[in-house]
């Protein structure tokens, strides 16, 4: 799906701001045909949840309802007029005036409507977008919701992070003309100094297409003629970890001599390759080091937000960080962007997290039932899962900083069901996207032993807590430990392997001279630990701590105000072991550290 971009022939309104807010209770029965009757306005692109004081609004399970009014740009007359969202989390409908334009199940990938025959150039519409929180077991994530004694409806579920809701991306207007390009697939290879550049571009209607291939200072590299084909860019810059190098192709639907619609996709030329037991960029061996991520901030939720982009990136520079992984959602396309643009490697996560019963019955001492059956994750969360995985590579297969799309955070994979459940995902991803490697992360009870799906799969990726929920402030331990997990997965395996996760929750200014958990020392020691067993494994490529930053999630006697374990705390102070991590991946810089 196209980000919409404006060209010459596309014009494209932000339509971000203040909008009117209420939640359904409070909303009236149809509240899209008259002005929402409230006093509250909210942030968008912006979680509702923690906007306001009320906590009925923080904790509401249900819809809620943002409305403006939008002005169609006079101009747009005779123009296929289009409404697009980033992301309605989790699930979104739009009213135009009275009248519904689109539906969408999905907290993480963009939607649209085509509104032409709704709206007129030059006129003015009253714009409603319901958005719905509520996590079943048929959405992904799933949840529950339960009703309290005192009928207050209450939503659980299965992951540690907050259940943030609303609009917490942009939302635009754009104009298309009545023909015109509705997708572009590319696809890059190297050949010696030459680039390919394979393309494939969709259009509403027959047309003649011409495609242009620009380097970064806007000189025509390469062109064709064709709706799909192979452009050669001799002496090509590829896009490297670390230096970025993008290319544009500009795509034109020409009728005669006139350009009837535009269309301009930034590539970067790059390969990547699964051989034997190395990740391959562009050939050569990529050691990934970074971060599991949330998008999560103060106030904000998961709104996106440029500075807090920028500063992040910063960061991750600064640390020695090469790459991050979407954990556990698809970020908003800016961050994919920008990655493109700073060299940042991206594992790109669907939102399926939490597809596991025995986590949850674990912490709360339950019976633990089948995760994968009829009455739990049936056929109803795989179709929506395999429409997730449809939409996300829909959205990112452009992105050169994607180089592996994950499938799953912590599947219940030793369980019965899983393979029959796995199998036609990992299969369906492949068919969608044959160029990128697939992986999912493995939770600490799948043990090389009894995991039944990591065979389907590109490259190992395990969570794993030693020091931490395991052999918790015995470090000695947890190695030991870890050793022998990751000995066995490797030689079972013969494929790559990397830790998806590893940490300790911290305290920001908590200290101690001894093995202290809670503590930076510890934490510190934690990740030095891990890191002199890594680096005796031949296979491993790549350590991806847990988390980036803290993290806010949902209230619970084993989170105090979130999740601690980032290097860096909410508001992005570096604890101790952001300089423990930079002194070992500057030193590294994307390369497997030798074995002594
Ligand atoms: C995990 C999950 C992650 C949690 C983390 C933790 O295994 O993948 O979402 O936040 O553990 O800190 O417990």
């Amino acid at each position: 799906m196209l980000k919409p971009r404006p060209t010459a022939t596309r014009e494209l309104v932000n339509l971000d701001g203040l909008w009117r807010f209420a939640v359904d209770t409070r909303a009236g029965e149809r509240p899209w045909t008259g002005p929402l009757g409230t006093r509250l306005e909210a942030a968008v692109p912006a979680s509702y949840n923690d906007l306001f004081t009320d906590p009925a609004v923080r904790d509401h399970v249900g819809w809620v309802w943002y409305q403006r009014r939008v002005r169609v740009p006079r101009g747009w007359a005779g123009e296929r007029v289009v409404l697009r969202l980033d992301a309605a989390t989790h699930a979104g409908r739009v009213y135009i005036d009275d009248s519904l334009a689109a539906e969408h199940v999905g907290g993480y990938t963009p939607f649209e409507a085509d509104i032409t025959d709704l709206v007129s150039a030059g006129g003015e519409f009253r714009l409603t977008i319901g958005v719905n929180n509520e996590l079943t077991k048929e959405t992904i994530p799933p949840g529950t919701i339960t009703v309290s004694p005192d009928g207050r409806r209450e939503q659980k579920y299965l992951h540690d992070f907050y259940n943030y809701a609303g609009l917490a991306r942009s939302v635009w207007l754009y104009s298309v003309p009545p023909v015109h390009v509705r997708d572009v697939t590319i696809v890059t290879g190297l050949e010696g100094g030459t680039g390919t550049v394979g393309y494939t571009i969709e259009t509403s209607a027959a047309a003649s297409v011409r495609v242009r291939a620009l380097d970064a200072e806007g000189t025509e590299v390469a062109a064709a003629d064709g709706a799909s084909g192979t452009l050669r860019i001799e002496d090509v810059t590829p896009w490297r970890p670390g230096a970025a190098y993008l290319y544009e192709l500009v795509v034109e639907l020409l009728d005669g001599d006139a350009v009837v619609d535009a269309y301009s996709e930034p590539f970067g030329v790059r390969t990547v390759e699964v051989r034997g037991t190395e990740f391959l960029i562009n050939g050569e061996p990529f050691y990934f080091t970074g971060f599991g991520k949330h998008e999560d901030t103060p106030v904000r939720g998961k709104g996106h937000d440029n500075a807090y982009l920028v500063h992040d990136f910063q960061l991750l520079d600064w640390v020695g960080a090469n790459s991050f992984r979407t954990s556990h959602y698809p970020y908003a396309e800016e961050v994919l962007e920008f990655a493109d643009r700073q060299g940042i490697v991206v594992i790109d996560e669907t939102a399926a997290v939490g597809l596991n019963l025995l986590v949850q019955s674990g912490l709360q001492g339950a019976a633990a039932q089948r995760t994968f059956s009829p009455e739990n994750i049936g056929d109803a969360a795989r179709a929506a899962h395999g429409q997730h995985i449809r939409e996300l590579v829909a959205r990112d297969k452009n992105h050169p900083s994607v180089v592996m799309w994950s499938i799953a955070n912590e599947p219940a994979s030793n369980e019965e069901g899983a393979r029959e459940y796995f199998e036609p995902l990992v299969e369906l991803t492949r068919k969608l996207d044959p160029t990128r490697p697939v992986t999912y992360t493995a939770v600490l009870f799948a043990t090389h032993e009894n995991d039944l799906i990591a065979d389907l799969f590109d490259v190992i990726s395990v969570n794993r807590y030693y020091g931490w929920y395991v052999a918790t402030g015995d470090l000695e331990t947890a190695e030991a430990y870890l050793e022998l997990d990751l000995a066995g997965w490797a030689q079972k395996f013969g494929k790559p392997i990397m830790l998806g996760e590893y940490g300790a929750d911290t305290m920001a200014g908590q200290h101690s001279v001894w093995d202290t958990p809670w503590t930076e020392e510890y934490q510190s020691a934690l990740l030095d630990m891990h890191h002199r067993v890594f680096d005796k494994i031949d296979a491993f490529v790549g350590e991806h701590v847990w988390n980036f930053a803290d993290f806010q999630t949902a209230h619970g006697i084993h989170r105090v105000d979130g999740n601690k374990k980032g290097v860096f705390t909410r508001d992005r102070r570096p604890k101790a072991a952001a300089r423990t991590l930079r002194e070992r991946w500057k030193t590294i810089d994307g390369r497997k550290p030798a074995r002594d």
